[in-house]
C-alpha cells in the first residue's frame, strides 16, 4: 500500500507534529504542514478543526484521495497509519505490543512532564510580561529529572528505544529530548544522562532528524 500525499494540520514546532514530520521522512512520504489547506486557513479551535478533533488537538493527519477523505488524530495512530508495512515496528508479537506500550508511555507520560508541564514554561512563558516563572521550572525540575532517569533506564533495558531500528517510539521521544538539549546551562537536563545524550546524538546522525529537529521556539 502506497500512501499517497498527507498534510499534517498543526505548527512545525509542536513536537507531536514533528513526530509525524520524522515518520514522514523515514518513509519517504511526501508532505505538507501547516493551518493553511486549500489555500485558506483552518482555524485552530475553529468549527473545522472541531469536526475533525473534538478536543481541538493538533496534529491532525489528512489525506484527501478521491475514494477516502480522511481526517486522523492521535499522534501514535497516525504514525501507524502510516506504516502498513511496519517497517518502522517490531514484527514479533509480544515486541509489537511493548512497543504500542511504549508509544502510549511516551505520549502521554512523558509528554506530559517534560513538554506540558517543563519545556512549555520556557516556549510560553506564563510570568509577568510573558517572563518565565523560574520558581515553576524549579518546581518541575525534580520531575523532569526523574522522567529522563526513567528514559535512561528504558535504554539500558530492552525496549525498542534505540537508534540502530529508527521506530515509532524514537519518532516520538526524538523532538521532546532534542528541545530540552537546546535549553540553557542548569536547565538542558539531559547532560545528567549519558544514555540519553548518546541516544539523541546517535539520532541527530539520520537525515530525517537533520531535517525535522531543527532549533525553533516550541
Ligand atoms: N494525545 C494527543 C495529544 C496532542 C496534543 O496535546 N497536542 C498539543 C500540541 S503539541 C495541543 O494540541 N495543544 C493544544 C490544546 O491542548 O488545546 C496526540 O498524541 O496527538
Amino acid at each position: 500500500m502506497t500512501i499517497k500525499p498527507v498534510h499534517i494540520y498543526g505548527p512545525t514546532f509542536s513536537n507531536f507534529v514533528r513526530t509525524i514530520m520524522l515518520v514522514c521522512e523515514e518513509k519517504q512520504i511526501a508532505y505538507t504542514v501547516g493551518f493553511e489547506i486549500d489555500g485558506s486557513e483552518v482555524t485552530f479551535k475553529g468549527e473545522q478543526h472541531l469536526n475533525w478533533h473534538p478536543f481541538g488537538k493538533i496534529p491532525v493527519l489528512l489525506e484527501s484521495k478521491p475514494e477516502t477523505k480522511l481526517a486522523l488524530v492521535e499522534t501514535a495512530s497516525i504514525c501507524r497509519y502510516l506504516d502498513p508495512d511496519k517497517q518502522l515496528q517490531p514484527s514479533n508479537s509480544q515486541s509489537y505490543a511493548k512497543h504500542d506500550a511504549l508509544c502510549a508511555l511516551i505520549s502521554i507520560d512523558i509528554d506530559k512532564v517534560l513538554v506540558r508541564e517543563y519545556l512549555l514554561e520556557f516556549a510560553f512563558p506564563k510570568g509577568e510580561n510573558k517572563t518565565i516563572r523560574f520558581n515553576v521550572v524549579k518546581e518541575v525540575q525534580p520531575k523532569a529529572t526523574a522522567t529522563l532517569g526513567i528514559i535512561e533506564k528504558m535504554l539500558n533495558e530492552d525496549t525498542a528505544l534505540s537508534s540502530q531500528e529508527f521506530t515509532i517510539a524514537d519518532a516520538l521521544l526524538a523532538p521532546m529530548l532534542h528541545y530540552i538539549s537546546n535549553l540553557p546551562a542548569g536547565f538542558n537536563l539531559i547532560a545528567d544522562f549519558p544514555k540519553v545524550e548518546q541516544y539523541l546524538a546517535d539520532l541527530m546522525t539520520r537525515p530525517s532528524c537533520q531535517k525535522v529537529l531543527i532549533a525553533k521556539k516550541l
